[in-house]
């Protein structure tokens, strides 16, 4: 089995998160010259942004470095194309099953990692082809599923042949090596990526990131089937008040329409949608993207050297 650095040809087993208007190609080509996977996040944007993103970061590295899809996209099927035209060497998946694209992108060598949140979706994943797979738990910001990832990586990690990637709750070297712990292969991390130098969110966003406390990461949207982790402002009180009415999905919808990109681009963060992960409370300061992945690989060995009481 290929390890993770192998099969992405990177120097470390962190891929960066594909935070749809968060992940651009500068936070990429960052991630990427650091030693870990950059991607570049599609989310809901046009085809021909996406190919423009791509230039743009392999303008900033020859190294290599991955789109996300979002699959709930309505440009699902030219993003797809403009990614094998571009040589691309890696893709993430995100918010359904990529099985229809899987015989193209193959096809075009690229390694396909879909994020799953099931062991069901794990195993459907491996056995149309995919080169690994993200388990990713709720802890996470963004669309999420129903598992924590403590319970969903060991059983994806049981369930599959392929490498496991974990992600949801990962912010340094303690996350990491537990990660390891639970039989994954690397680590996908978002939220920590959310505050560092070169991610081209407006500054607004990353000081409500570095004031989040340890429960300031909610969930909205369960009634409408697309549970959103982000952080508590006007937005998600909103939302919760029409959700405890029994408003209907539309209604919910309507004030969901926009709001990632109002927080994401124009730097409204009470308005907006702050995606962020659970363990954003942890982080609390700005860094350049090199200084957090070098934070991450010190912090990850010297956990992976402890000596615990009663054990060893
Ligand atoms: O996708 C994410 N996080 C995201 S996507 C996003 S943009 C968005 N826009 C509108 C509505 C909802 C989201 C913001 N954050 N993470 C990966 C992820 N994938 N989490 C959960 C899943 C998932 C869920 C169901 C993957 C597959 C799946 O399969 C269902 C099926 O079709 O079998």
């Amino acid at each position: 089995m290929d390890t993770i650095c192998k099969l992405l040809n990177i120097e470390y087993p962190i891929l960066q998160g594909g935070m749809a208007w968060v992940a651009t190609h500068s936070i990429a080509a960052a991630v990427s010259e650091a030693g870990g996977l950059g991607i570049i996040a599609a989310g809901h944007a046009p085809s021909e942004w996406v190919r423009e993103e791509i230039r743009a970061c392999k303008k900033l590295t020859n190294k290599p470095f991955g789109v996300n899809v979002m699959l709930l996209s309505p440009y699902v099927d030219q993003v797809m194309e403009v990614i094998i035209e571009e040589g691309v060497k890696v893709v993430t998946t995100g918010a359904g099953n990529p099985g229809k694209y899987m015989e193209a992108l193959k096809a075009a060598d690229i390694k396909v990692i879909p994020v799953v949140p099931s062991v069901a979706l794990a195993k459907r994943m491996e056995k149309s082809g995919a080169d690994a797979v993200i388990a990713e738990g709720c802890e996470s910001g963004g669309h999420i599923g129903e598992l924590t990832t403590m319970a969903l990586v060991p059983q994806v990690v049981d369930a599959v042949n392929i490498p496991v990637i974990a992600a949801g709750g990962i912010a340094d070297g303690r996350g990491m090596a537990a990660a390891f712990m639970l039989g994954a292969s690397g680590v996908q991390i978002g939220t920590r990526f959310l505050v560092a130098k070169e991610c081209a969110i407006p500054d607004t966003y990353k000081q409500r990131v570095i004031k989040a406390s340890d429960i300031d990461a909610v969930v909205t949207g369960r009634s409408t089937g697309h549970p959103v982790r982000s952080l508590r402002n006007q937005l998600t009180r909103a939302f919760a008040k029409l959700e405890k009415e029994g408003a209907d999905e539309k209604a919910l919808d309507a004030l969901g329409v926009g709001a990632l990109r109002k927080a994401a681009v124009e730097g409204d963060v009470n308005n907006g949608s702050v995606l962020a992960g659970q363990i954003a409370g942890m982080i609390t300061k700005e860094q350049t993207t090199k200084e957090i992945i070098d934070d991450l690989m010190t912090g990850v060995k010297e956990c992976l050297g402890l000596k615990i009481e009663g054990i060893n």
